[in-house]
C-alpha cells in the first residue's frame, strides 16, 4: 500500500518540539507519534543519561534533564536546547503523584506536586515562549487531567496542580494567542500508565473504573495521541484556550 502522503494539518516537518516527562509513559507515546509526523523531538527527564538512551532508542536528535521541582534550573537547563533556535511546540507533560489525604498529607508532598505538576510547566513555558514570540508562532499543550475538573479523596495535592495547569492554559492564552501562540491543553482520564500501576493492580479500583467510565475500560496511551498531535499541527491554529478531555466519557457522566 502507498504510504499515505502527510496531511499538511498534521504534518509537523520541520518543528522542533520539547516534551518534559519524555522517557517513559504517556510522554514517550507523544514523542514517538511526533517523531513519525516529521517533528524534531527533544527528550526531556530528571536523568541526563535516561534521557539520551530514550532519544537514541525514538530517533530523537536532542534531549536534555533537570528536575522540574526545581523551577529555577529550568531556565538555566534549557539554555543549552534554545542555543540553536526556538522551541515550536512545548508539551508541558512531566507530572507525578504524591497520593494522601489532605489531613495526612505532608506540605513536603503537597509542595512536591505542585512544584513539578503546576509550577513546573510555568517555569519550561517561561523559558521557552520568548523565543515562540519571536519567530511569531507557537504551540503550548499542557497535559492536565480529568482531576482539573473531578476528583476523588487522596488526590487532593494533584487535583489543584492540575485545576490550576487547566487555569495556566487560559492565562497562557490571554497573554499570548495574539502573537500566534495556540495554548491549549488536554485531559487524560484513566490510563494503562506506570503512574497508574498500583490503581490496575487493585481488583476493586479497576472495577470501579470500567463501571466509572462511559466507555467501560481504561484508556491505551496510544489513544492520546491523536488530540495531541491536533493540538499541536495547523489544524489547531484557532483554536485557544482549550481542554480536550480523552477520558472515555468519565468526565461526561454522574
Ligand atoms: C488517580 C489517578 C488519576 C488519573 C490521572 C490521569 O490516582 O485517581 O492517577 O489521577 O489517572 O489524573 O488523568
Amino acid at each position: 500500500m502507498t504510504p499515505l502522503r502527510p496531511d499538511p494539518l498534521f504534518n509537523l516537518s520541520g518543528r522542533r518540539a520539547l516534551i518534559t516527562g519524555s522517557t517513559r509513559g504517556l510522554g514517550r507515546v507523544m514523542a514517538e507519534a511526533m517523531i513519525a509526523r516529521g517533528a524534531a523531538v527533544v527528550v526531556h527527564g530528571r536523568d541526563a543519561d535516561t534521557a539520551r538512551q530514550v532519544a537514541a532508542e525514538i530517533g530523537a536528535a536532542e534531549s536534555c534533564a533537570f528536575d522540574l521541582g526545581q523551577a529555577e534550573a529550568a531556565g538555566p537547563a534549557l539554555a543549552g536546547v534554545l542555543a540553536p533556535g526556538p522551541i515550536d511546540i512545548l508539551v508541558n507533560n512531566a507530572g507525578l503523584h504524591r497520593r494522601g489525604k489532605l489531613l495526612d498529607l505532608s506540605l513536603a508532598d503537597w509542595r512536591t506536586v505542585l512544584d513539578t505538576n503546576l509550577t513546573g510547566a510555568f517555569a519550561v513555558a517561561r523559558a521557552v515562549v520568548p523565543g515562540m514570540i519571536a519567530q511569531g508562532h507557537g504551540k503550548v499543550i499542557n497535559i492536565c487531567s480529568l482531576m482539573s475538573e473531578l476528583g476523588r479523596p487522596t488526590t487532593g495535592n494533584y487535583m489543584a496542580a492540575k485545576g490550576g495547569l487547566k487555569m495556566l492554559t487560559r492565562a497562557m492564552t490571554v497573554e499570548w494567542a495574539h502573537h500566534n501562540i495556540q495554548a491549549n491543553a488536554v485531559g487524560p482520564g484513566y490510563f494503562a500508565t506506570e503512574l497508574n500501576a498500583p490503581l490496575i493492580a487493585d481488583a476493586k479500583f479497576d472495577a470501579w473504573i470500567k463501571a466509572r467510565t462511559p466507555a467501560g475500560r481504561w484508556g491505551d496511551p496510544s489513544e492520546l495521541v491523536g488530540a495531541v498531535i491536533f493540538l499541536a499541527s495547523p489544524a489547531s491554529n484557532y483554536v485557544n484556550g482549550q481542554l480536550l478531555f480523552v477520558d472515555g466519557g468519565i468526565t461526561a457522566a454522574i
